[in-house]
């Protein structure tokens, strides 16, 4: 489910080379598009194949990937892909759908019954949410006896296979009761939700992206996509069925999971959010050009070894130094054009997840985060500063109307703390925090690209 560029580079592309170690061609993708339905449109006319195009150093030749046999747009056939997750054929459900792809109420953390295309799924219509698909595609399949099945989330979320389960359940338990006990219960007995950690930066595909492939490929390929050539996927083994061979093809099945995105979201995803927005707010276009400035780098590394580090236990087989030191490194690749505004979209949706933690756990101990509190006031400051039309970010309106009428640092602070559903109400209230963020966001307003440099390298 989701067949966005991150899914074809990363889920598609492991699924294949499980099958090419193995020598068994017995799996094949379904994949569902979500909002739109531009992939699936792109993928049919070419039988599902398409070319991932890996740039930077080490870069494999270009590869045509073919784990993709069907691609059904979601919103034009709900009942399709409530029947394919029904199929007994069918064993595992990977989801790739972004973190407001899940639906989450903010104040409780659990499903949001009170948005209105949860509601209306719940009210019984053709499924149109990752999750209402889901829980309709498993009644289905209990009613029919389609078999155990697994639920694998691959969104940058923590704990993201029991947030998934939790959810699942939510919507379960929100039917009327006919329906809800006999779910929940064979949802218990049928179902699994392992936790995983994915890693692959993979931009938006340009025009050019496309052209370039033409060129190498020979033929068009409307769905090709292009991405760096690492790539990392730690898993629970917790599956209620048959699974592809992922291990064989370099995934790393763990009992640890939850550490690994712990690191993986607090470090790296952390990091980036903040190069983004420092980016946005000093005219840098890309994440390598935003990483190239010795201010950003030095913030990055700072966040990370100061604020983020103490914070998380490290899993086994994970450097902390180590791994800093090559999310940098990664972030620097000038052959991948990951763009600084696709980096900062939805970010609230992101921030929480990747630096309050990090914030609310220095301030309980008593430090200041400073680093990630730069992060967070840059992330402010393009909130206030981007036009209500161009914000790229679910909360777009509730954020415009959140802010008040004069854009200094002094008025924009305290009016974004109290958005509720990114800053809980104790963060919100905290002065070591607010000052920090007012300090900041004067920073990055009045002073620049020269005040930021000063206050970071020297000050
Ligand atoms: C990025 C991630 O767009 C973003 O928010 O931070 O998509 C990042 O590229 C991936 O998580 C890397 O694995």
């Amino acid at each position: 489910m989701g067949l966005g560029a991150f899914a074809r580079a990363h889920t598609a592309v492991f699924t294949e080379d499980a099958m090419l170690a193995t020598g068994s061609a017995d799996w094949g993708i379904i994949g569902v598009t979500q909002r739109s339905d531009t992939v699936a449109r792109q993928l049919a006319p070419q039988d599902g194949l398409f070319s991932v195009a890996e740039r930077g150093t080490g870069a494999a030749p270009l590869r045509v990937v073919s784990s993709i046999v069907e691609a059904i747009s979601g919103k034009d056939r709900p009942d399709a892909v409530v029947d394919r997750i029904a199929a007994e054929t069918t064993k595992v459900v990977t989801l790739t759908v972004t973190e407001k792809g899940y639906r989450i109420d903010p104040h409780t953390g659990s499903l949001n019954t009170a948005d209105e295309q949860v509601a209306a799924d719940l009210a019984g219509r053709p499924p149109l949410t990752a999750v209402g698909q889901i829980a309709r595609g498993i009644q289905k399949r209990a009613r029919s006896g389609g078999g155990p099945l697994t639920v694998v989330s691959c969104d940058n979320l923590p704990g993201n296979g029991e947030l998934t389960g939790n959810l699942v359940r939510a919507f379960a338990g929100a039917l009327p009761d006919a329906e809800s006990a006999p779910l929940l219960a064979w949802l218990g007995q049928n179902v699994t939700f392992p936790n995983t950690m994915v890693d692959r930066m993979v931009p938006a595909t340009t025009e050019g992206d496309l052209a370039a492939v033409e060129r190498d490929l020979g033929l068009r390929d409307e769905a090709a996509v292009v991405a760096e050539p690492f790539m990392q996927w730690v898993i629970e083994d917790k599956f209620a069925a048959e699974r592809p061979a992922w291990e064989r093809a370099g995934a790393l099945f763990s009992e640890d999971v939850a550490a690994w995105e712990a690191a993986k979201l607090r470090l790296l995803n952390a990091s980036h959010s903040m190069l983004a927005y420092l980016g946005l707010a000093t005219g840098k276009a890309t994440i390598s050009g935003a990483v190239g400035e010795d201010a950003f780098r030095t913030a990055c590394r700072l966040m990370m070894a100061d604020d983020a580090l103490p914070t998380i236990s490290l899993p086994a087989g994970l450097d902390g130094d180590e791994y800093c030191g090559q999310v940098l490194e990664r972030f620097a690749n000038p052959a991948l054009g990951h763009t600084t505004a696709k980096v900062g979209s939805d970010g609230s949706q992101k921030i929480g997840l990747r630096l309050l933690t990090t914030v609310n756990t220095n301030l309980e101990t008593g430090r200041e985060p400073r680093w990630a509190a730069l992060a967070v006031a840059a992330w402010m400051h393009h909130v206030a500063s981007t036009p209500a039309s161009e914000l790229n970010d679910p909360l777009a309106a509730e954020l415009q109307a959140a802010l008040p009428a004069g854009r200094t640092a002094e008025a924009v602070v305290p009016a974004l703390l109290g958005m509720r559903s990114i800053f809980d109400p104790a963060l919100a209230a905290n002065t070591t925090f607010a000052d920090l963020l007012t300090h900041w966001y004067r920073t990055i307003d009045i002073d620049g690209l020269d005040g930021l440099r000063k206050e970071i390298i020297h000050g």
